[in-house]
């Protein structure tokens, strides 16, 4: 093949994207309760070791772009659209008020906010310093951004502590700095209910998000078991106000299974958000696109969540790769991630009522047909061709992810 020409390489792009096939109208794409992030859009491909790839850009263009490709819901950090010197001015109002024309003429509605407590210089020992003046900080900044959320139309708020940790040992004491942590979120709850009742709104859904590693050497909830800890530990004066908005990598980073860790989320009733994207195990945070690693993973979380009704948004938490342009960021990063998401979303529900898995878990739950006190060699023996059907479930999830069910087959012509 020749080199391609940079003025036929958009086309080129584009031509591919529509041979992939398989893509969803935006209507269709709207039916999801799908939310695209400010600042997935907005990221730029830099890191430490990474210069950015790709321009700035703004809400406005975000916005419009979203409702192009049918992306729903929109959610933003507070310094994602206000810059920090502008936070809690007639300013941040201002732009609050230019966000919410945006979003009413492009049909989107935003879901969520959160709070930047770890990109700031302000924030270097964290959002729950020894300092109290820093720590009075923290409490304005999440109760300002509860008030922005009201203000935007939101259901969510999500807390990622980020620089909650530290890099020495024996400087922070975890049980003081955990509970001056609790006081910032207990200032975002009372601001929440008097806000609400003011708004005649709901309160928010306060969401911990937590990440085993970065940016501390040392995190102090890394993982969302020990946010559920922290929530019933009785450091918050709202615990029923606050759940979890885990996040798919998060889960995998440490080494869980990412589908058990929502299912104890799931059982505490505290699955309240989940920051949907994909990555690999006992690595940094690479947010990557949902799907593009573990689609059989993804496939059986989302079976999980289905059966469990869960009714919360999907947060494309990830990031356009760095190799993707800026126009590909909108042409084929979103367009495919939300696409990859509505496709195992829907193969979920196929797996939900799938015969042959139906009829298997039917027959593993009946159990074999047993003597009253069998021991535990008989126990053995009865059930041995039994759980074979676990293999035989796992071989059928297989056909379903790849449409093996529907006759596909692979020939090597
Ligand atoms: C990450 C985090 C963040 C948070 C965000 C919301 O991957 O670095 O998940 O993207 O989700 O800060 O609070
Ligand atoms: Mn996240
Ligand atoms: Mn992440």
């Amino acid at each position: 093949m020749d080199p391609i020409q940079e003025n036929q390489q958009t086309a080129l792009v584009s031509r591919l994207m529509k041979a992939c096939g398989g893509a969803y109208t935006p209507e269709t794409r709207r039916k999801y309760y799908i939310s695209g992030p400010q600042w997935a859009a907005a990221y730029q491909g830099q890191a430490l070791f990474h210069a950015p790839t790709r321009p700035p850009i703004g809400f406005e263009e975000i916005i419009r772009k979203f409702a192009e490709i049918g992306v729903g819901y929109w959610t933003t950090h507070d310094t994602d659209v206000i810059p920090t010197e502008a936070l809690g001015t007639a300013r941040q109002w201002e732009i609050v008020d230019r966000i919410g024309k945006a979003l009413g003429e492009h049909g989107l509605k935003c879901s969520m906010v959160t709070t930047e407590t770890f990109f700031h210089a302000v924030w270097a020992a964290g959002p729950a310093a020894e300092s109290p003046a820093i720590r009075e900080y923290a409490k304005f900044r999440v109760s300002n951004t509860v008030e922005i959320g009201h203000t935007l139309g939101a259901s969510f708020a999500v807390y990622w502590p980020g620089s909650l940790g530290y890099y020495v040992q024996g400087v922070v004491e975890e049980t003081e700095a955990l509970g001056w942590y609790a006081d910032a979120l207990n200032a975002a709850c009372e601001r929440d209910i008097e806000v609400a009742r003011s708004k005649n709104r709901p309160t928010l859904k306060h969401c911990l998000e937590a990440k085993p590693f970065e940016p501390q050497a040392e995190i102090l909830l890394p993982t969302s078991d020990a946010m559920l800890a922290f929530i019933a530990s009785g450091l918050l004066k709202h615990p029923e106000m606050v759940g979890l908005n885990p996040e798919y990598l998060h889960e995998l980073m440490w080494g869980a299974a990412p589908r058990a860790a929502l299912a104890r989320a799931l059982i505490a009733k505290k699955l309240f958000h989940f920051d949907i994207n994909d990555g690999y195990r006992l690595k940094h945070d690479v947010d990557i696109g949902i799907g593009l690693v573990n689609p059989l993973d993804w496939l059986n979380v989302l079976v999980l969540l289905r059966s469990h009704n869960y009714t919360g948004p999907f947060n494309l938490d990830y990031k356009p790769p760095r190799t993707t342009s800026q126009w590909g960021v909108f042409e084929v990063s979103f367009p495919s991630a939300v696409d990859r998401f509505i496709t195992l979303w829907e193969m979920a529900g196929e797996v939900s009522c799938d015969p042959i898995i139906q009829e298997a878990t039917e027959a593993l739950k009946a159990g074999a047909a047993v003597q009253e006190g069998a021991d535990a060699e008989e126990l053995t023996r009865a059930h041995r061709e039994l759980l074979t059907l676990h293999e035989l479930i796992a071989h059928r999830l297989f056909q379903i992810l790849i449409g093996q069910h529907r006759g596909r087959v692979f020939i090597h012509a």
